[in-house]
């Protein structure tokens, strides 16, 4: 009865849920979809956050299950929105496991045919702090994803070991930069070049853009001047639970 037999227990019992943070278009101030973020809803009504879960999530493999679990959801809480709203984007987060082998790309399958969730509505996370074990076989699987329609994004951009050879290597269609950059613009020289530089190769190798973390007037203000089009942060909306995200929609549309 130790603590991974618990964490079993939870999976089988579904307590994972999707919280969604809106990501918002700043040419037009309106919402461009949202991000997916994994919360753990204990019996008691308790919020795990994903730090304490993912990193034995992942090592276990349970992540696999997880994420088959909150793409589910998904299609149950924000279908109809995702309906009336066929611009939208949904994001979901992807782990290095995801790429072991290609089952992903049925999952996805599955879930989304015929769910009133386009597969040109999705796009899939990969972030670069966690090493990809095959990159030859995450390409091809990157390739099924988009060939169904959906986006691929470089998920935490600057912060880890592969970016730039992800970037030459994968194909991805969104380059998302991280908080830790965006927190220190209007600071730091060093930060903003980060970003403009970034920036730069999104827009030569035509890429889409998204700044995340984003808490200032002055950080959109940079950004909008910089011609980053999408940005997500606590400025804007924390991660929401469904009721709450779909609330924020129709307050701002
Ligand atoms: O929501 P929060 O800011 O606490 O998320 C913390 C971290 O957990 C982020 O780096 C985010 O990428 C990661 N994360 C959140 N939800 C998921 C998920 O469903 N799958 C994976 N693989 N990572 C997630
Ligand atoms: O997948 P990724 O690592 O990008 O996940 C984004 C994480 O950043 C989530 O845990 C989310 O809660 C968090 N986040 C998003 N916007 C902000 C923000 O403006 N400030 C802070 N402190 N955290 C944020
Ligand atoms: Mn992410
Ligand atoms: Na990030």
């Amino acid at each position: 009865n130790d603590g991974s037999d618990e964490f079993s227990r939870a999976v089988a019992a579904q307590e994972f849920y999707p919280y969604y943070q809106p990501v918002i278009d700043l040419t037009t101030g309106k919402v461009a979809g949202c991000e997916v973020l994994v919360r753990w809803i204990r019996d008691d009504g308790s919020i795990v956050p994903p730090g304490a879960f993912l990193p034995y999530a992942e090592a276990t493999g349970l992540i696999r299950e997880i994420t088959r679990q909150l793409m589910a959801k998904t299609v149950d809480e924000v279908a109809a929105l995702y309906e009336r709203h066929p611009d939208f984007k949904l994001s979901i987060n992807l782990t290095a496991s995801h790429f072991d082998n290609t089952d992903i790309i049925s999952e996805i399958r599955e879930t989304y045919l015929g769910s009133g969730i386009d597969f040109r509505q999705l796009v899939f996370e990969v972030t670069e702090q966690h090493p990809l074990r095959d990159l030859e076989l995450s390409h091809q699987i990157i390739k099924e994803i988009q060939a169904m329609g959906a986006a691929m994004a470089l998920d935490d951009a600057g912060t880890g070991h592969g970016g730039l050879a992800y970037l030459q290597k994968l194909g991805f269609d969104i380059i998302k930069i991280d908080k830790m950059f965006i927190d220190r613009v209007c600071f730091d020289v060093t930060s903003e070049t980060i970003v403009h530089s970034l920036y730069d190769i999104a827009d030569r190798l035509g890429l889409k853009m998204i700044a995340e973390g984003v808490d200032s007037e002055d950080q959109i203000a940079y950004l909008r001047g910089l011609g980053v089009t999408y940005a997500q942060g606590f400025i804007f909306a924390k991660p929401l639970p469904a009721a709450d995200f779909i609330a924020y929609v129709e307050k701002m549309a």
